[in-house]
């Protein structure tokens, strides 16, 4: 299991390379320790991580860095508090059965809305190294969610014959700081105060 360490080295400098993020963005990543992910599993593997009480979220993106040869083995979830949210699932299976993608480059890369690529297009950037990548089902579910408590990773390899590790991840949130919509671009509340203004 992932110890619940914010912002460790490793991770923190790589995401300094991966993009720029979300404006005003918060951010909390599991421990870097190599994590091994069962195989043929018909349960998930959890790996939580607890971020600070306090935000609304606004907007939320998720990094995943996983070492495996056959990507396509993966479903891979991300729960807060009891909102699921697909990031992948079984990538490639659907465009090419019963195979899926089986490049070596494994995953690591944000899982944003919005995105011009999903899970999909693993066959055209060998792997899913070259994000950002759109989750699979919508993380707009944990949107004016509170961040309080523990956010949840949940990985399952279902097929035997190829495994991979876990090498880390991390939750990334713009909070609503105001009630006015002003964080998340929405100005109806303070413009239609200002016209009403003397
Ligand atoms: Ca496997």
């Amino acid at each position: 299991m992932v110890p619940n360490t914010p912002r460790l080295g490793g991770l923190a400098a790589l995401l300094l390379v991966l993009t720029s993020g979300l404006a005003r963005a918060e951010q909390i990543c599991s421990d870097n320790t190599l994590v091994p992910i069962p195989e043929g599993q018909i349960s998930d593997t959890v790996f939580p991580i607890a971020p600070v009480p306090g935000d609304t979220v606004n907007d939320v993106r998720v990094l995943v860095w996983i070492n495996h040869a056959r990507i396509s083995d993966l479903r891979i979830g991300l729960i807060h508090p009891f909102q699921v949210v697909s990031i992948i699932d079984r990538p490639g299976v659907r465009t090419d059965p019963p195979n899926g993608c089986t490049f070596s480059d494994g995953i690591l890369a944000w899982f944003e809305e919005g995105a011009p690529r999903d899970q999909e297009d693993c066959f055209e950037t060998g792997g899913l190294t070259n994000g950002p990548y759109r989750p699979w089902t919508s993380l707009s579910s944990f949107y004016g969610t509170s961040t309080t408590g523990e956010w949840t990773l949940t990985v399952r390899d279902e097929v035997v014959g190829v495994s991979g590790t876990l090498v880390g991840w991390c939750v990334e949130w713009s909070p609503t700081l105001f009630d006015d919509g002003f964080e998340g671009g929405d100005t109806a509340a303070w413009s239609s105060a200002v016209g009403a203004a003397p």
